[in-house]
């Protein structure tokens, strides 16, 4: 028996029709959007932007989907991996009256289909992709790879929700897609919701075959089924068998769904399922020009953008997209006034149930505050300036886990790692909470659950995607890494960052709370690792990103960098990269200095200076835990040698306050920047970054070319904590030597200490060479105003 009667299966294909057509229309048409006149060139856009291949499979499954949706009440998103195909979520989106909702110019008539064509590609218009102006999206596709990534972050603690994620068959290519299909094995059924992956196997990519498409099925299934899925294939191009086995195999998966679902949830099965997944095999470019100049179009690579040319460089095409348009029979899709057919519409899920509507993709709508703890509850006892901390994320630890405790119950927090959780100083979550594991466990593993709260896979690119995914979808996370291995999510981080620029700007996307980076284990305290893990460029390319969406920051110690965390888990629609150590340091603020100073986000450290009654002769400013650390000893060196000289200590913790405010919003103004920095001092600045950061930042600033910066310089290796300052210029003794070469006043006092200087460093590299550590002076020091005997 089949599952499609005739009648709902000829409007179902009339409802495919009606998505095609107007996709097509997208492409090319400006004017005659019902073809009620012969199509002229005055009717055809100027440029031709935008990707047919991907968009009549996407349409054909929308379809289904609304159909599935519809007969069983379900809770369902869309995510277009291939979201090139954006034509398809516009046209699906305006069919099923979503569109026309959020935006009434684009009515549902012939002056809004008029607009709806017009608006396409087209300046002050939308973007040819699943853009974030896309009701429905929370996945622009953009930049191929991370669709399966976001579907399950979406999905985790969803346990309602099913998430139909379109895969490219060419997007299956990336690294990141590649490694998501494992992502089923930190799924739970009982508690998440389902992932519903299409692979969309219409054969090339731009210019190429794809892989997946040029290995026997029987290959591909086995690939599939190793990584966990039970593929059910949908494969042919004559439309009415392609309805008919579309509709039975979704009724199949979804009903595989729910009985997986059913049976953890009330049958409590424990074993990892094989979840259901559908591979549809349809030609590229389907229902398109067959042919075109001799060659074919539809089912070959050529389908893949625009496949007929412009008309007004090649007349004879202006005939062939006529026949392609008029192969829909638009006049039997709307009506007089240009809308929908009732018999049409009404196949379309209503309200909420909508894909376009569903509040899960405007995840801002659902967000809710986390509850959190007292964060001055797990201040260090600092009574003076530079007692021992045991390492500043340790501090931070307990924090968490009661962030994750007190929110347990919502399931509204996660945190994400590539196995790195431990290592990083936080081991203390595992007493609230486990990683979340649905493969095998053994005896001896530790800290595995089906129900954690930790997701850690070794893929940057899946604890990126699946918490872009969870905040998208109205949660909140974080996301902690070592410093250098976050450049692997570079250009993830770039894509979020872009739609959270976009959306800010949309009044009907809610905001979502912000992606949270804690880099612990970071440049210069490599010790098991070296060169290889020494990299703090990240920054760099973060701060390249809108100042509305981008924040930094570099707590000095532990205290500063609870102050942080609390401060950016409750704040929103930004990226907040947080910089901070794990390994025992000196702690410099009490909590209420902290909290002033992380407000400030920058200010003097008045105890450590000795500028108070005079002008200061030179600045030393620092940012970052270790940079700060070898200032301050830099400090107490220079006002034991030079007495006389006046120093002031600045330390900031929001880099962003280095710019202008006409840059960045937490700018400091140009005259608070000239007190802190003056107007024509020397400033000695030690950076946790690349020092050439500080300059693009300060560029502006009255005082810029006194300013020095020393940071990483790309020299590394395995080797003592202090030596890494060293082998960089960032140390004590060159950060007292730079002074001394800018201040002249100094005389042959300046030049006797620069010698003796040299001779600590010399006898430092003696030192770690012979003893494999730092000499006692440098790892005993502790700050005082005074510094041991030279
Ligand atoms: C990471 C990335 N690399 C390259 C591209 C350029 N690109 C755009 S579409 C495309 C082919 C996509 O093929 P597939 O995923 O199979 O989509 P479809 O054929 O359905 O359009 C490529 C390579 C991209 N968008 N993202």
């Amino acid at each position: 028996m089949s599952t499609l009667d005739s009648p709902t299966l000829q409007r179902m294909h009339a409802y495919w029709r009606a998505a095609n057509y107007l996709c097509v229309g997208q492409i090319y048409l400006r004017d005659n959007p019902l073809l009620r006149e012969p199509l002229q060139l005055e009717h055809i856009k100027p440029m031709l932007l935008g990707h047919w291949g991907t968009t009549p499979g996407q349409n054909f499954i929308y379809v289904h989907l609304n159909r599935i949706i519809k007969q069983l009440d379900l809770d369902m998103i869309y995510i277009s991996g291939p979201g090139h195909g954006g034509p398809a979520v516009v046209a699906n989106t305006y069919l099923e009256g979503t569109y026309s909702e959020i935006y009434p110019q684009i009515s549902q008539d012939e002056a809004g289909l008029k607009r709806l064509f017009t608006q396409f590609s087209w300046p002050g218009g939308i973007p040819s992709h699943a853009s974030p102006e896309c009701p429905g999206s929370i996945h622009e596709g953009g930049e191929l790879g991370y669709s399966l990534s976001h579907a399950f972050g979406a999905v985790f603690d969803n346990p309602g929700l099913i998430v139909a994620c379109v895969i490219g068959d060419g997007e299956a290519e990336t690294g990141p897609l590649a490694t998501a299909w494992h992502s089923n094995k930190f799924l739970s059924a009982a508690t998440d919701g389902a992932v519903l992956p299409i692979l969309h196997l219409n054969g090339y990519k731009i210019a190429n075959p794809t892989v997946l498409a040029r290995i026997a099925r029987t290959e591909l299934q086995q690939l599939l089924q190793g990584c966990g899925w039970a593929p059910h294939f949908v494969e042919g191009h004559e439309p009415e068998r392609m309805h008919e086995l579309m509709a039975s195999t979704l009724d199949i998966v979804i009903g595989k769904i729910r009985q997986i679902q059913q049976q953890a949830r009330q049958q409590r099965v424990l074993e990892r399922p094989q979840w259901p997944m559908i591979v549809l095999a349809s030609p590229k470019g389907w229902t398109g020009p067959k042919c075109a100049d001799g060659v074919p179009i539809e089912g070959t690579f050529r389908a893949h953008q625009v496949p007929l040319s412009d008309p007004r460089t090649h007349p004879e095409h202006l005939k062939l997209l006529e026949q392609w348009l008029r192969s829909y029979h638009a006049e039997e899709l709307f009506d007089g006034q240009g809308r929908l057919r009732t018999e049409l519409a009404q196949l379309a899920p209503l309200g909420t149930r909508r894909m376009g509507a569903n509040p899960h993709a405007n995840g801002g709508a659902l967000l809710r505050d986390l509850r959190m703890p007292e964060f001055r509850d797990y201040a260090v006892a600092v009574k003076q300036p530079g007692v021992a901390g045991i390492g500043d994320t340790r501090v931070l630890a307990p924090f968490l886990r009661d962030v994750v405790k007190l929110n347990s119950e919502p399931r509204n927090f996660r945190l994400f790692g590539p196995d790195e959780t431990i290592s990083n100083g936080l081991e203390a979550v595992f007493e609230a909470t486990a990683r979340q594991w649905e493969a095998r466990t053994e005896p001896n593993d530790q800290y595995l659950a089906n129900d954690g709260r930790v997701l850690e896979v070794l893929s940057e690119h899946q604890c990126e995607g699946w918490l872009e995914g969870y905040l998208l979808t109205g949660r909140h996370g974080l996301f902690n890494c070592y410093e250098a291995f976050i450049h692997i999510v570079d250009s993830m981080f770039n894509q979020h960052a872009k739609w959270l620029k976009v959306t800010a700007h949309l009044p009907w996307r809610r905001r979502i709370a912000s992606l949270n980076y804690l880099l612990a284990s970071h440049v210069w305290r490599q010790d098991h690792n070296g060169f290889t893990h020494q990299d703090p460029g990240f920054i760099d390319q973060v701060v390249n990103k809108k100042a509305e969406v981008v924040r930094v920051y570099l707590p000095p110690d532990a205290n500063c960098l609870l102050s942080v965390v609390d401060h950016c888990l409750r704040s929103r629609h930004y990226v907040n990269v947080i910089i901070a150590g794990k390994h025992p340091a000196p702690q410099w603020l009490s909590m209420e200095q902290a909290v002033a100073h992380c407000t400030e986000g920058i200010g003097i450290w008045s105890w450590a200076s000795n500028d108070q009654q005079a002008d200061p002769d030179v600045v030393m400013a620092c940012c970052g835990d270790v940079p700060t650390l070898e200032t301050l000893a830099a400090v107490s060196l220079m006002r034991t040698h030079l007495p006389q000289l006046k120093v002031r200590v600045v330390n900031v913790v929001d880099l962003m306050k280095l710019q202008p405010p006409s840059e960045h919003p937490h700018g400091l103004s140009d005259r608070e920047f000239d007190q802190m920095l003056t107007r024509d001092k020397p400033v000695i600045f030690a950076f946790h970054g690349y020092p050439w950061l500080i300059h693009r930042l300060t560029y502006r600033r009255t005082n810029h070319d006194n300013i020095h910066v020393r940071g990483y310089k790309e020299e590394g290796t395995i080797t003592t904590p202090f030596d890494m300052t060293v082998l960089n210029d960032l140390d004590r003794f060159h950060l007292v030597m730079d002074a001394i070469d800018r201040l002249p006043q100094l005389g042959d006092r300046g030049i006797y200490l620069k010698q003796q200087l040299k001779a600590k460093l010399v006898e430092h590299r003696d030192y770690i060479h012979r003893h494999g550590e730092d000499m006692p002076e440098v790892r005993n020091w502790a700050w005082d105003a005074v510094y041991p005997a030279l």
